[in-house]
Order: structure tokens, then sequence, then C-alpha cells
């Protein structure tokens, strides 16, 4: 074990207290000040390698924002905050849940990572998990009632994929007219360079789908009626296949009933196969409204591993970003005409995206690819730091600095004191 490994946990442990705001974690401080779904789940997770009771704490927080409906909100607004926008008043959702919120959801990592938490100590973990499990039932129901097309889970909005301004958006956000959205003024601009950020076109859109969102009450029938935004995703699709498997295997372990989730299992089985590209054998996002394949292999492309689905034509994929790629995965495919090193999800190497490959690539027992991976990203934030992602050809620090995810993945799957990841 060497001085500068020590060092780097210990700065990862460091920035998850730091970022702590009591029961949840901020992403970062000023550019996200709020508590975000999925950041939440990976935040527990690195919490659980060295305080399990706090990592309990930031999954009942976050599932202490449940709205009656069953959805999870991508955001909680706990407490005002001027530096970020949209905030809880344009999102016009404050009364929908306990908590102001957003009302669009994030990709569901919670549930895999509750297991996780609660493998380094089943009796400990019993309880919360036990208090978790019916609120991680009615969150994936929520999904399977509202966001299911034939098994492909699909975004309304691109904030809910997490992946904001991905090219696999791009038909589908040229189609929407943002008329009417009016004046606002930015905050994310002012916290990092507009370069590494979503454009203003972008942006118009995001805004407008908000607030038609607001306009009909967040009501999901109601906005079902004439989606203007509708994608079949793989992030959303491979996340929550993964979700179910390890939501029934908690079932299991609290002797509960894992029929109606196994039921999900089948059906997402099923689904994935529509996000399959049948000209290249890519896992693709797929425009619902038009049925065109983007075509673009992203990094949740390569997610078929960890929701226990074998592709050859990925394994291919992922060799030649081995081997094409400095820092792999890239967001977004170098060489293809919307790669963009630095702007956000266009282009730059997520490391919580990452650890997520590499997870399922040894779950499905790619060992050396998982290993290589692992590594290569494992130096990536020992050279450039706890950035929010990383240009893929450089490894330059990009978005915002002392992350959370980064720092829980580095803690969780990434240190070379962790062990048997
Ligand atoms: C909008 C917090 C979040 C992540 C997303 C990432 C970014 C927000 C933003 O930051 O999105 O949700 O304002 O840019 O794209 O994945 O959860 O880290």
């Amino acid at each position: 074990m060497s001085k500068d490994t020590i060092s780097m946990d210990e700065q990862a442990r460091a920035i998850l207290r730091g970022n702590d705001r009591g029961g949840y974690t901020v992403p970062t401080a000023g550019l996200y000040p709020y508590q975000w779904n999925w950041d939440s789940a990976f935040a527990a997770w690195g919490f659980a390698q060295f305080d399990l009771e706090r990592a309990w704490d930031e999954l009942t927080t976050l599932f202490d924002g449940q709205w009656p409906s069953g959805m999870v909100p991508h955001i909680q607004f706990h407490q005002p905050d001027p530096g970020y926008f949209p905030g809880a008043d344009v999102w016009g959702a404050e009364t929908k849940g306990p908590v102001p919120s957003s009302g669009v959801s994030q990709p569901p990592v919670a549930a895999t990572f509750a297991l996780a938490v609660y493998r380094k100590n089943p009796d400990q973990g019993q309880a919360a998990l036990k208090a978790l499990f019916p609120k991680m039932v009615k969150w994936h129901r929520w999904f399977m009632d509202w966001r299911n097309d034939n098994g492909a889970i699909f975004i309304t909005h691109p904030w809910e994929a997490g992946r904001d301004n991905a090219p696999d958006w791009d038909e589908a956000m040229a189609a929407i007219d943002p008329v009417g959205v009016g004046e606002y003024t930015r905050r994310d601009t002012s916290h990092v360079d507009p370069a590494m950020r979503p454009t203003k076109a972008d942006y118009d859109r995001y805004i407008w789908l908000v607030q038609r969102g607001s306009r009909l009450d967040w009501d999901e029938a109601a906005m079902a009626q004439d989606m203007p935004f509708k994608v079949a995703d793989p992030t959303m699709t491979f996340i929550l296949l993964r979700a179910n498997r390890d939501l029934a295997t908690i079932a299991d372990a609290l002797g509960e009933d894992r029929t109606e989730i196994d039921g999900w299992t089948k059906v997402l089985e099923a689904g994935t196969a529509r996000l399959r590209n049948p000209e290249t054998g890519s896992y693709n996002a797929v425009n619902l409204i038009t049925g065109n394949h983007t075509g673009n292999v992203s990094n949740a492309s390569f997610l078929c591993w960890y929701a226990g689905i074998e592709s050859a034509d990925m394994m291919r994929e992922l060799h030649e970003a081995f081997e094409t790629c400095s820092y792999p995965v890239a967001s977004h495919k170098p060489g293809d005409e919307t790669f963009d090193a630095k702007r956000y999800w266009r282009g730059p190497t997520w490391a919580i995206v990452n650890a997520l490959i590499g997870y399922g690539l040894a779950g499905m027992g790619h060992h050396a690819e998982a290993q290589k991976l692992r590594a290569l990203t494992a130096g990536l934030i020992a050279k450039y730091g706890f950035a929010e992602y990383f240009d893929p050809t450089s490894g330059d620090p990009a978005g915002g600095g002392t992350f959370t995810w980064t720092a829980a993945v580095w803690l969780a799957w990434a240190s070379p004191n962790v062990e048997g990841a």
C-alpha cells in the first residue's frame, strides 16, 4: 500500500464528508447544491466503505422524498439556493411530494447499491433495508407503469437519463420548438466553462419541457397523451433491469415475495433487444416518436453486462475503445462527427459510468477487461483528481471539482485498496 494511495483514499473520504449536508450529500458545492438521485446512491456506496450508518442515512433520505405515485425525483431541493437554475419554483412541483423537488426521475441505481451496502454487514443493515424495500418496489413499479414501451425504458426529459446533452437526444430535441420559453438566467455557466456545458439551444428545450410538465401538474397520464420527447434509453433500460435483479435478491434476503419483480425482469430482458441496432449489433437509444435508432455508441451502450446481457458486438466495441482512446470509456464515440471531448455527455469520460461498466464486466466473468478499465480509471483519477468528468483524449479534468460520485467510485471500486472489485 503506497503512501499516495492512502492519501487518495483520505481525500475521497474528505470529499464525501465535505459534501455531506446532514443526511444527504450534494454532488459538489456551488454547481449542484441539492440532493440528486443517482449521485446520492453512489454516495451511499462510497460511504459504505467507511461509515455504514451514514450510507443507510443517504438512501433513507433519498426515499423520504418519494412521491405518492412512487416516483423518486431527480432533485430534492432541501434548502433554497440561488446558485442553481432551474430551482423548485420553475419545476412547480413543490406540493407533489414530501420535499420540494423536480418532476422527473433518474437512473435507478439505488437498489443495486442498497444491496452492496447491505452485504457489508447484513445484521446492521437489516432494518434499514426492510424499510426501503417497499419504497424501491413502488419506484420500480412506477417505471414499469409510466416509462415502459414493451420492455424498453424511455425518458421524457434528457435530465431523466442523467446524460443531459448526449447526442442520443439530438434528433428528438431538434423536433421541439421551444416557443414561449421566455428569458431566464443560467447559473451553471457561472461555475463552469460554458464550453464544458450544454448549449443554449439545449437549455431552451430543457426548460420548455419543464414548463410543460408544470402546466400539466406533472400528471403522468396527462403528459403521456402527447409526448414531445420520448426516447428509449440504454441507461434506463440496462440500469432498471439490473436493479430488478438486485431487488429480487433483496426480496429473498428479507423473505419477501419476488414474483412481481421477476415479471419485470422478463419484460426488460425482452425489451433490451429493441435497443440492439440490427445493422451494427450495438446498443443504441431509439427515438420512439420516429422509431429511429440513433446509431450512437455511448458509454451507456456498454452497460449491457451490468444488466446481465452478453454481447460480442459490444465486446468488440470495448476492445476498440481500449485501443483507440487514452482514457475510455468516452460518453460518445471518438471520431463520430458529434464527438466533443470536453462538452459534458458528448465525449468526456465519467468515472461513475466506468464503475458500472466494470462492475458488470466482472459480474459476467470478463475479468481482464474489468481490471483494465478499473486500472485506467484509477490512473485517471489519481493523476487528474476527483473531477466531475474527464477529457477522454488528454485526461484533463472538466466540469465541477471535489465531486462526490467520483470520490465514491474511487473508494468503492477504483482504489487499489479495494479488495475483490
Ligand atoms: C441536471 C448532478 C447531476 C447528475 C447528472 C448530470 C448533471 C444536472 C445539471 O449533474 O445534471 O440534472 O444541472 O447539469 O448530467 O447526471 O446527476 O451531478
